[in-house]
């Protein structure tokens, strides 16, 4: 490809490797990992085919302050998004980008986003000198032959440029995470659909397939062709009647959309599986429902936190093939997160490469440690995960974490009250990205981060997907809110499992049965509508946590107005109304 010389002159690479996808290959580039200490193979026979990875200590987490998107002009990035001007923005990164690879091999990376030959699928070529990056592609993404071919046959692709942005000259030796933290871009061109990263390694960052493409550039080409990227989770659900529903959720980084994914129902006899636990790529068949699709091939998923009781499918997912970034390791060669266990192993080495012991402060794992394992060794994952058609959506349920506003769970009275919903939400950031945890901030649809264009506009779109087919059609919208805490502090409501209530009460407000009260923020569930059955909890609890608090919602009103201000004209006037009605409401 022309394209991949042309690149090769700039970046300078000792060699040019173009990846099959094989099982030889991923095996070769993980003995070459281990080479150079990036990787240290997992005990065989407790975690076969496994690997951990320490990173740089500053190359942990997505970097937002250093994510661009370079439109044409500031307004098409919004107010949300870092903006540079792309030809400005170009001939900065070219500068680091010229001999960045030197001393280096620079893999070329042909991958598909969604199932091979899916009409809905989109492919991208990622040229990076991280073989780490390569083998966790080969995990999340679809890498073969098969790529290779539809892009001989002129399939058109996302060009995806990424260096580490550490050349290694005669004298330099090579260290075990590459990185460049003061010179860092995570850069975004929506116009003409590419992507150029340098000076990370890690997550979001580098594997350009994930948040980059399936979500920055593929909402600039959602808006354009009429469908949505989303920060979703899809999962499946089946009622004890036999029926199945599917439903997608956005919740924010850190915020619970792989724990809800993998949920094990304590309800008896209903039923959840697996198709996805970040990403969903919607449009609508030709039955007028809105069909999702999951683009991604594995999970990258948050390790601590992750235990037998919250999540056993993870765990199970877990058994080999995978590989752990800045997890603690044990004596014995395999891995450790908080809460895996109810106490920590003898002789951890914590994610720095020092060994831990309780005394040592921090937590031996990363609070965003994750996990790179294949989505079909799910136990949970559903059979017609990868359907190229995708599935039709029930509805569709936003949430975050926010301590005191919010209830448990609400429907939302119509497509566009439900939109108003996404736009709206809030929630505490996490250890997902850099930078303060636990601050309160607006992150609508949970795709905040991750939209490749003005968020106003973004809210626009949705109110016009609204309008394209029959209402009666559309996946009914829901808010839910699991992280709701008492005074004391407690979370109120128990969570994972146990959410498989709200769930139950969601599909049975979709099938007309649920028993439900208006209330300003919508319907929520009527006193003895949701299952509690076996579940002991306190009867002052589930009131606040189904509780409208006038007060709260006051203060709440006056930031979601200065929030709707910021995008000035691109806000919807039909989101405004909204916020006059639930303002009447609440006064009412
Ligand atoms: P990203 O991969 O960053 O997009 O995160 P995610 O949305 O997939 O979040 P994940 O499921 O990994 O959950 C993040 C953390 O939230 C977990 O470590 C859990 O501790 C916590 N969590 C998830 N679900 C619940 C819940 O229902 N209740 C409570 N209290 N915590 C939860
Ligand atoms: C997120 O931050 O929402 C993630 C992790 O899913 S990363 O892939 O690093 O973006
Ligand atoms: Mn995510």
């Amino acid at each position: 490809m022309r394209w991949v010389q042309a690149w090769r002159a700039v970046l300078a690479p000792d060699d040019v490797h173009l990846c099959s996808g094989s099982d030889s290959e991923y095996e070769h580039l993980c003995r070459r990992l281990e080479a150079s200490g990036t990787f240290r193979r997992l005990n065989r026979e407790l975690r076969p085919n496994s690997f951990a990875a320490l990173s740089h200590p500053a190359d942990v987490a997505r970097v937002e302050n250093r994510t661009f998107i370079a439109s044409r002009s500031q307004h098409e990035a919004g107010p949300t998004n870092n903006w540079r001007d792309p030809t400005e923005l170009r001939s900065e990164m070219l500068e680091h980008f010229r001999g960045a690879m030197r001393g280096r091999c620079m893999y070329v990376v042909p991958f598909c986003m969604g199932p091979i030959g899916s009409p809905f699928s989109q492919i991208g070529v990622q040229l990076t000198d991280s073989p780490y990056v390569v083998v966790n592609s080969r995990i999340m993404t679809r890498i073969g032959d098969n790529v290779i071919s539809e892009l001989e046959g002129g399939h058109s692709f996302v060009p995806c440029i990424h260096s580490v942005g550490a050349p290694l000259t005669a004298s330099s030796e090579d260290v075990p995470w590459p990185c460049n933290p003061e010179n860092r871009y995570i850069a975004h061109f929506p116009e003409t659909r590419e992507i150029w990263a340098f000076g990370s390694g890690y997550g979001g960052n580098a594997l350009l397939g994930k948040k980059c493409l399936a979500l920055r550039i593929a909402s600039a080409i959602a808006r354009d062709e009429g469908w949505m990227a989303e920060h979703m989770l899809i999962l499946g659900v089946t009622s004890p009647a036999g029926r199945k529903h599917y439903v997608a959720a956005a919740f924010p980084s850190g915020c619970g959309k792989t724990n809800m994914a993998m949920m094990i129902p304590t309800l008896r006899d209903w039923k959840v599986e697996t198709l996805g636990d970040d990403i969903a790529w919607l449009r609508f068949g030709e039955d007028g429902r809105l069909w999702a699709i999951n683009p991604e091939n594995g999970f990258f998923g948050i390790a601590p936190g992750t235990s037998p009781k919250t999540n056993y499918n993870a765990l199970a997912s877990l058994g080999g093939n995978c590989i752990f970034t800045n997890v603690a390791l044990t004596e014995d060669g395999d891995v450790w997160w908080q809460d895996l266990t109810d106490s920590p192993p003898p002789n951890l080495t914590s994610w720095d490469g020092e060994p831990w012991t309780p005394e040592s402060g921090d937590p031996p794992a990363h609070p965003n440690a994750r996990f790179t394992a294949p989505a079909a060794q799910c136990p949970s994952i559903a059979p017609e995960w990868e359907d190229p058609q995708g599935v039709p959506l029930s509805a569709i349920i936003f949430g975050g974490r926010r301590g005191s506003v919010g209830p448990l769970v609400t429907a939302a009275r119509s497509w566009a009250h439900g939109v108003f919903m996404g736009s709206i939400l809030s929630s505490e950031t996490t250890a997902a990205a850099t930078g303060k945890v636990g601050q309160v901030r607006f992150d609508p649809f949970a795709i905040r981060p991750f939209c490749g264009y003005n968020l106003g506009d973004y809210m626009g779109h949705w109110l016009e997907m609204g309008e394209r087919t029959d209402q009666g059609l559309l996946p009914r919208i829901f808010w839910v809110n699991w992280f709701r805490r008492g005074d004391d502090g407690r979370f109120l409501w128990p969570g994972f499992s146990e959410n498989s209530r709200v769930l139950r009460w969601i599909v049975e407000t979709v099938e007309g049965t649920a028993k439900s009260v208006e209330t300003p923020l919508g319907f929520l569930p009527a006193p003895g509508s949701l299952d509690l059955s076996g579940l002991p909890i306190p009867a002052a609890d589930l009131e606040e946590l189904l509780r409208v608090n006038t007060s709260v919602w006051g203060e709440e009103l006056k930031l979601i107005r200065n929030h709707y201000e910021s995008f000035e004209d691109r806000l919807p006037k039909r989101l405004w109304e909204e916020v006059d009605r639930l303002e009447a409401l609440l006064q009412g």
